[in-house]
């Protein structure tokens, strides 16, 4: 599972079949898209949710999931297809959408009980658009990424492309109104939740438990040095690609690659590193770009460690490196693989930002 067309798997032909059997070790909100020619697949819709659910779950009346989408329209509505490719977009911030949608509607109304306990389960599937949610009730964070976190009260979430947050609110007898806000000082609203009577009896709403996370390594077996760098304003003069030093401007318009890994462009089955199964591994990122980046590792949930040396709370499988960032993605190695770790802005990707991290 979370498997990679021409890496760990053919690609699935058209009309061809693939079956998917995976045992669900891990409760939480998780999806599944295309990873071929994924900034095109993923942009024209090629995905959906992966819920798995735990008996260890806190009661709620409602579960929903909320999968946020920007579409980039042409003027009579359908995919822009002109912009595929576009070579602004794999150097800048990718595929940037004008249209959003909240489970692949407009502003979609969700019927909720009154007085009801409601988990949300937000995710980015976006190409590249960042999200802010503001959620205009009692909110707690409980995951992300399908991984539990310190419960703490939250009303913004922001998530980046290929992040997810549950979120545990508690209604009153009001709708809200659920407002995307990274991307404009105008609130823009994503999703309301109506309100209705209902004769259902609600579950209790007690605090919530506060969950058992795991320990992290206090040894590092691995370093992985990883210096990004490249796209549009950046310092990145050439790079390695293909066993030979080429200057940018080569690279841009003969090769469409942009982004580069420790001075080299990776193609997708090259690796960053090979580790051995147990062993405690830290990449050491340094965004050295005038990007964010929203960094996702295959097969693995990761500690993040700031720059200043703490650790942000919980694990993820994706981190939103702002542009200059050093941070140190922290995971044991306890899952044999082929695993790329990506830019989940999908044109960076295309454009040079993936390698492979092998556990053998
Ligand atoms: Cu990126």
């Amino acid at each position: 599972m979370d498997g990679v067309a021409g890496l760990t798997q053919p690609e699935v032909a058209p009309n061809g079949q693939f079956r998917y059997q995976f045992p669900l070790n891990d409760a939480g909100t998780y999806w599944y898209h295309s990873h071929a020619k994924t900034w095109s697949q993923v942009a024209r819709g090629l995905y959906g949710p992966l819920i798995v659910e735990d008996e260890s779950d806190p009661a709620v009346d409602h579960d929903i999931v909320l999968m946020i989408d920007d579409w980039l329209l042409a003027n009579d509505a359908t995919i822009d297809e002109a912009s595929f490719g576009s070579l602004h977009d794999w150097t800048h911030g990718g595929r940037l959408g004008n249209w959003l949608t909240v489970n692949g509607e407009s502003l979609p109304t969700i019927e909720v009980s009154k007085n009801s306990r409601v988990r949300l389960r937000l995710i980015n599937a976006a190409n590249a658009r960042i999200f802010g949610l503001n959620i205009p009730a009692s909110a707690f964070l409980v995951a992300q990424d399908g991984y539990p976190v310190p419960i703490q009260e939250t009303r913004d979430v922001i998530l980046g492309p290929a992040q997810r947050a549950d979120v545990i609110i508690d209604l009153a007898e009001e709708n809200i109104t659920i407002n995307e806000t990274y991307n404009s000082d105008q609130p823009h609203p994503a999703v309301n939740l109506k309100v209705v009577d209902t004769t259902q009896t609600l579950v209790a709403k007690s605090s919530l438990d506060q969950p058992n996370l795991e320990a992290r390594p206090t040894l590092i077996d691995v370093t992985i040095p990883l210096h990004m760098q490249g796209g549009a304003m950046g310092n990145l003069r050439e790079a390695n690609y293909k066993g030979k030093l080429r200057p940018i401007r080569e690279l841009a318009q003969d090769h469409k690659k942009a982004w580069a890994f420790n001075g080299r462009i990776a193609e997708h089955h090259d690796h960053l590193a090979n580790v051995n199964l147990g062993q405690s591994v830290s990449i050491e990122v340094w965004n050295d770009t005038r990007w964010p980046h929203a960094m996702h590792l295959h097969g693995h949930h990761f500690w993040i460690q700031k720059d200043d040396g703490s650790f942000l709370d919980g694990k993820r499988d994706t981190y939103l490196f702002q542009r200059g960032e050093k941070a140190n993605l922290v995971f044991i190695a306890d899952n044999p693989g082929f695993w790329l770790f990506h830019c989940h802005m999908l044109e960076h990707h295309a454009a040079g930002m993936g390698a492979v991290i092998q556990v053998s």
